[in-house]
């Protein structure tokens, strides 16, 4: 079963929420990665980010290399280290390519840390204050699921391309944009019996409201199953979904991700677009693979969404799916795992009055996310 919050009912804990942890938006997404020269001209080439900052040996950094990238309001950072041993080797020896850092844009980092501390977060970072010639940055961090950390970045005080120590990054070679413009929402897998615990951390630590939840009855195919709840910060600009594995007759994919991933972490980043045709048709001529639902799904998509702005041709052709709530629709199309363990994808979506997730999608997916498991011999 859905349980949905009434506005009234959000109303009450956001504005409550709002008080202690107000956050302006996404900052960043920081990567721990092999290969950070390369992963960033992936992100460029591939998906159409731009070149704005760089942080390595020739800044004088010399235990890791990170490259920033940016398109619409999603900036991207893909960190490697230089030498052995040290944490970030250790993140990608346990992880593979993965999330370490979703950055919160904060108006006060100081008081951001203080106050989920208080509220029992688990300290990363004290409060640290960095300047350079562009202005000073505060950055404080506390522990998420996982080895996942959030950063809150104060950056009022600051005009530099991204942080200090980094210096811009001005790369002559540019790729057209794919039309991507923000992050809607950022997907936690954690384990066995453990998303009430992260949903919790949210809620207390963080001032999170629930806005929506799905069980095993929601999101089961024939053979394998998910729970999935829905948080949201007050403004709704952070949305953090957190799946935990159910018992199927067959291996749940969030336990595949659990498995490769060697623990939790992030699962899927879910970027906007207000045209999801024009950037899922540049995206499948760069070469970024998709999933695919059969196509009976197609026959009676719009006996179940009613009218849609869109011809359903190109949809059909390109392979995304639709679905639609109380207050509108939605378009939304998922890759297969961008690195070579079955770990994190990409959620491409257009909202058309929706705010939900998709789940009149949600058997067609994880069925073709099966064909997925069955061809890795992982179901
Ligand atoms: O974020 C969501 O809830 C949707 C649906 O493993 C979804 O994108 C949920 C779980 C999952 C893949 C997609
Ligand atoms: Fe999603």
């Amino acid at each position: 079963m859905s349980t949905n919050k009434t506005p009234q009912d959000l109303e009450k804990i956001v504005s409550e929420a709002e008080d202690f942890l107000p956050l302006l938006g996404t900052d960043y997404v920081e990567l721990y990665v092999g290969n950070a020269k390369q992963s960033a001209y992936y992100y460029q080439t591939a998906w159409g980010f731009q070149p704005v900052a760089y942080s390595g040996l020739e800044t004088g950094n010399q235990d890791s290399t990170s490259y920033v990238v940016q398109q619409g309001k999603i900036r991207l950072v893909l960190t490697s280290p230089l030498k052995q041993d040290g944490p970030i080797n250790k993140h990608i020896n346990d992880h593979g390519d993965g999330v370490k850092v979703v950055a919160l844009w904060v108006d006060d980092a100081t008081k951001s840390f203080e106050e989920t501390v208080k509220r029992g977060a688990k300290p990363f970072l004290e409060p640290v204050t960095e300047e350079d010639e562009h202005g000073k940055v505060v950055r404080s961090g506390i522990h998420t699921y996982g080895e996942t950390v959030h950063i809150f970045i104060e950056r009022k005080n600051y005009k530099g391309a991204f942080l200090p120590g980094f210096k811009a990054w001005d790369k002559p070679y540019k790729t057209q944009d794919t039309g991507l413009k923000y992050i809607d929402h950022m997907v936690g897998n954690v384990g066995w019996n453990e998303m009430n615990t992260w949903c919790e951390f949210y809620a207390n630590v963080m001032g999170f409201a629930q806005l929506v939840s799905f069980d095993d009855k929601d999101i089961s195919t024939e053979y394998t199953a998910l729970m999935s709840k829905v948080m949201s910060n007050g403004n709704g600009r952070i949305k953090f979904p957190i799946n935990e594995p159910a018992e199927g007759r067959k291996k749940s994919q969030i336990e595949e991700y659990i498995d490769f991933y060697n623990g939790a972490g992030v699962q899927h980043i879910a970027v906007a677009t207000d045209n999801i045709i024009e950037t899922v048709t540049q995206l499948q001529q760069r070469g970024i693979d998709f999933l695919t639902v059969p196509a009976t799904y197609y026959d009676t998509v719009l006996d179940r969404v009613g009218e849609i702005d869109e011809d359903l041709q190109p949809l059909k052709d390109l392979g995304i799916l639709i679905d639609r709530d109380d207050e509108g629709y939605l378009l939304q199309i998922f890759t297969k795992p961008v690195l070579d363990r079955p770990t994190m994808f990409f959620e491409i979506i257009q909202r058309k009055g929706a705010q939900s997730f998709g789940k009149g999608n949600f058997k067609a997916l994880f069925e073709a996310i099966e064909r997925e498991q069955e061809s890795r011999g992982t179901l």
